[in-house]
C-alpha cells in the first residue's frame, strides 16, 4: 500500500470568486475578498480551495468561457492580488487549485479571433471548422452545434454555447498552448486544478449523426412530459444517443497522462481531478481512473454545476 496522498482525505471548499466576498465595495465579489475570509475557511477546518474560473471572461457561462487564461478577470483584482490570496492560503496550509477549461476558449479569446479571420491564418486549425455543417449534433446548450462565420464562409463546432467555440485538440499546437498555461499556474505555486468537461475534448472524427428523432428543444419537452416507465427510458436512451458522438471518445486518457506526467515535474504533489462519477470515456473501466487522474472527486455544495445535460439529477459528470 502507498501511504494516503492529502487529496484522498482532504476537505475541498469551492469558492465561487464573483459572490463569495466583495473586498472592494462594488457589489463583485474578488480577491481581496476571498484573502479576508481565509482564516474564516481555516477554522472551518478546510484543507483546499477550488476556485471556479477566475480568468478574464465575457461570462456568456459563468466564467466557463475564458478570454485570457493566464490572466486575472480585472473585477476579481489583479494578479499581484491572486498571488497574495495564494500565499496566504500556503500560510495557512491550505492548497489552492484552479478550474481548468480545455475544451474550449470564449469566442473572444485572441486565438480564436485570429482563427476565424481566415482560412489562412497560423491559427486556422485552432477550432474545428468545417464548410458545411456535417451532421444534426445538438449544442448541450440547445440550438445547432455548427455556427456560420462570414469572414470564412465556414461554421465552427461548439458543444456548449456558440460563445464558446471548441479547440481542435488533434493539432498539436493547442495542446502546447494549453500545456504552457498549466505549467504557468504551476510556476505560479497552484496546487493542481479541477478538469472541466474533459470528456468534450474529443468528437467523433466521423462526424456520425445522432439516430434520436427530435433536436434538443423537443427531447428537453419530451423529458418533461414523459410519465411512462417506457417513456422514461425511451427519455434516458434518447439523452444518451443524442450526444454520444459528442463526448467519451478515444484520446481522453492519453491526453490525461501527458497532463500528469507535467504535474508530476513539480514538487508538492500536484493534483488534478474531476467531479462525480465514473466519466463514460471510452475504454475506461470503474475505479480504473486513479491511474491517469489523480482525484476522480466526488464534491459536495457545488455553486456551479456545469453539467452535461444528460446526467440524472444528482450526478454530475466530468463537467
Ligand atoms: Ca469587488
Ligand atoms: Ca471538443
Amino acid at each position: 500500500m502507498t501511504s494516503t496522498k492529502w487529496w484522498q482525505t482532504a476537505v475541498f471548499y469551492q469558492i465561487y470568486p464573483r459572490s463569495f466576498a466583495d473586498g472592494n465595495g462594488d457589489g463583485i465579489g474578488d480577491f481581496p475578498g476571498m484573502t479576508e475570509k481565509l482564516d474564516y475557511l481555516s477554522d472551518l477546518g478546510v484543507d483546499a480551495l477550488w476556485l471556479s474560473p477566475h480568468f478574464p471572461s465575457p461570462n456568456w457561462d459563468c466564467g466557463y468561457d475564458i478570454s485570457d487564461y493566464t490572466n486575472v478577470a480585472p473585477e476579481y483584482g489583479t494578479m499581484e492580488d491572486f498571488k497574495r490570496f495564494l500565499s496566504e492560503s500556503h500560510n495557512r496550509n491550505m492548497r489552492v487549485i484552479l478550474d481548468l477549461v480545455l475544451n474550449h476558449t470564449s469566442d473572444e479569446h485572441p486565438w480564436f479571433l485570429e482563427s476565424k479571420s481566415s482560412r489562412d491564418n497560423p491559427k486556422a486549425d485552432w477550432y474545428v471548422w468545417v464548410d458545411a455543417p456535417p451532421n444534426n449534433w445538438q449544442s448541450c446548450f440547445d440550438g445547432d452545434a455548427w455556427t456560420y462565420v462570414p469572414e470564412r464562409n465556414q461554421y465552427y463546432y461548439h458543444y456548449f454555447m456558440k460563445q464558446q467555440p471548441d479547440l481542435n485538440w488533434h493539432n498539436p499546437e493547442v495542446k502546447q498552448a494549453m500545456w504552457d498555461m498549466v505549467r504557468f499556474w504551476l510556476d505560479l505555486g497552484v496546487d493542481g486544478f479541477r478538469l472541466d468537461a474533459i470528456g468534450t475534448i474529443f468528437e467523433d472524427p466521423s462526424f456520425t449523426p445522432h439516430d434520436v428523432p427530435m433536436n434538443l428543444a423537443e427531447l428537453r419537452r419530451f423529458s418533461e412530459l414523459a410519465q411512462t416507465e417506457a417513456d422514461k427510458k425511451l427519455k434516458d436512451k434518447y439523452w444518451h444517443d443524442m450526444f454520444k458522438h459528442q463526448w467519451g471518445q478515444p484520446g481522453v486518457h492519453s491526453l490525461m497522462k501527458e497532463l500528469r506526467a507535467i504535474l508530476d515535474e513539480y514538487d508538492g504533489d500536484r493534483m488534478a481531478g474531476r467531479r462525480g462519477r465514473q466519466h463514460r470515456i471510452h475504454g475506461e473501466r470503474q475505479g480504473r481512473t486513479a491511474s491517469r487522474l489523480q482525484l476522480p472527486a466526488h464534491a459536495h455544495g457545488a455553486a456551479h454545476a456545469h453539467s452535461h445535460p444528460q446526467e440524472p439529477k444528482g450526478q454530475v459528470s466530468g463537467n
